[in-house]
């Protein structure tokens, strides 16, 4: 169920960790699309040791991210679970050179930096044998020269028998997670495979909260969660209810060496601001390597996020959704109180800050973070109506380019705002 921590948020750390940093492949796709067998895919479980894993390290990198919350992978698609489930061999406590529970000690460290905790769980699991799947033929082109015969695509009807004995499954691992590590947070994957009905999403909804009271969870149990998920594509239009942004810093969501197509720390930023400014949050993806350490440009956007963030706290953290941009055309947030409007600049203006249909009297405006106050000049209006005039703001001598500044309006009174159609408009 929401919970005001998960409202109030704004940032959250995604980590996908998991056998797939060791050569590294990718998660758990590469042998589903036929790209390498299972085998090897399977055989990375040899070399993940978590030798350097620290997750102290990691809640105080996360905290001086400026995130509120963290969602660690327990279990991908391929079935590799990092805690010491007894439901299934398939761990790396028994199958790796880890040979630990990597979940407790995440879960504590977060605690202990005031962090909310998030588990990821993907519902499916193409290495259990009562996951439904039927062999499928795909054509030798496609499969890069791995098997012809790919058993994690299925087709057709499901061996109900095997299903009930893999929601059993399913379901005795999830209580395992809420009953040993009590999660803030459930962030489900992999519902897309069955229906609801199969998945039984509505008995599991009651379960959850049995197991885990008040734990907030994702979209991703059909029509049962509690918020909504956009993945990679950043909204236009701001999702109903509450929703949460996810993103790669590069191209892949585990740990890829070869993968250097990093978005800069002030695309970063931009994004970060486009959803808190459609009063949405920003999941933000790192993919540690095998040995627990955290890719080094990572961990530079990570910093360089949590100081911009402090800079910037009663604008990015401390707000609310801000104005359409009708009024103002550039992302906006505003004070929980409404009495102070903040209106974030990340391209040069060319020659003045447009804002139209603001009523209140201004008590100053200033670049948050200086001294400095901005000149402005109301002009235009139909007092008669009740139609203010536009704002003209000069911008600041100082400016920040492509970091993002923020410019802070502070009112006399709460938000008022002319959202109407214009004065006495030619009747048609
Ligand atoms: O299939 C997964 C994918 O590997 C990754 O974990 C993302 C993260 O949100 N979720 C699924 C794709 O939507």
């Amino acid at each position: 169920m929401l919970q005001d921590w998960f409202i109030e948020a704004k940032l959250g750390i995604f980590i996908h960790w998991g056998i797939y940093a060791v050569k590294p492949t990718g998660e758990s796709w590469p042998f589903f699309n036929g790209e390498i067998s299972y085998e090897d895919y399977m055989s990375q479980m040899d070399g993940f040791g978590a030798e350097k894993y620290d997750p102290a390290a990691w809640a105080k990198l996360i905290q001086e991210a400026g995130a509120q919350y963290a969602i660690l992978t327990t279990k991908h698609h391929d079935g590799v679970a990092l805690w010491d489930t007894k439901l299934s061999d398939l761990n790396v406590i028994e199958k790796c050179p880890a040979g630990r529970d990597l979940i407790e000690p995440y879960c504590a460290a977060l605690r202990e930096h005031d962090i909310k905790v998030g588990l990821y769980f993907s519902h499916l699991d193409w290495s259990h044998p009562d996951y439904p799947s039927l062999p499928k033929e795909i054509p030798e082109e496609d499969t890069g020269g791995a098997s012809k015969t790919n058993r994690f695509n299925y087709q057709g009807k499901t061996d109900y028998e095997a299903w009930s004995r893999f929601l059993a499954f399913h379901r005795g691992q999830l209580k395992e997670l809420c009953t040993q590590f009590d999660p803030d947070l459930l962030w489900f994957d992999g519902d897309w495979d069955r229906s609801s009905e199969e998945w039984k999403m509505k008995e599991l909804r009651d379960e959850l909260h049995a197991w885990a009271p008040g734990v907030v969870l994702n979209s991703r149990m059909k029509a049962y969660g509690d918020y909504s998920t956009p993945e990679q594509g950043l909204p236009v239009l701001s999702p109903d209810g509450e929703w949460e942004y996810c993103m790669t810093m590069n191209d892949h969501w585990g740990y890829m060496d070869s993968d250097t197509n990093y978005k800069s720390l002030s695309q970063i930023i931009r994004i970060f601001v486009e959803c808190i400014s459609m009063g949405g949050k920003l999941l933000l993806d790192i993919g540690p390597r095998a040995d627990g350490t955290i890719p080094e440009e990572q961990e530079e956007r990570l910093r360089g996020l949590g100081s911009w963030i402090r800079k910037h706290k009663e604008a990015a953290i401390e707000s609310i959704k801000g104005i359409s941009r009708n009024h103002y055309a550039g992302p906006s947030t505003l004070s929980r109180d409404r009495k102070n409007l903040y209106l974030f600049l990340f391209d040069l203006p060319q020659n003045q800050i447009f804002l139209n249909g603001l009523r209140n009297p201004i008590k100053r405006i200033t670049i948050l973070g200086t001294k400095e106050e901005l000149e402005y000049k109301r002009m235009g209006g139909a007092d008669w109506l009740n139609i203010p005039g536009n704002l003209w703001i000069d911008f600041p001598s100082q400016f920040e380019i492509g970091m993002g500044s923020v410019v802070k309006i502070e009112l006399e009174s709460e938000l008022d705002l002319f959202t109407g159609k214009g004065g006495a408009v030619a009747q048609n």
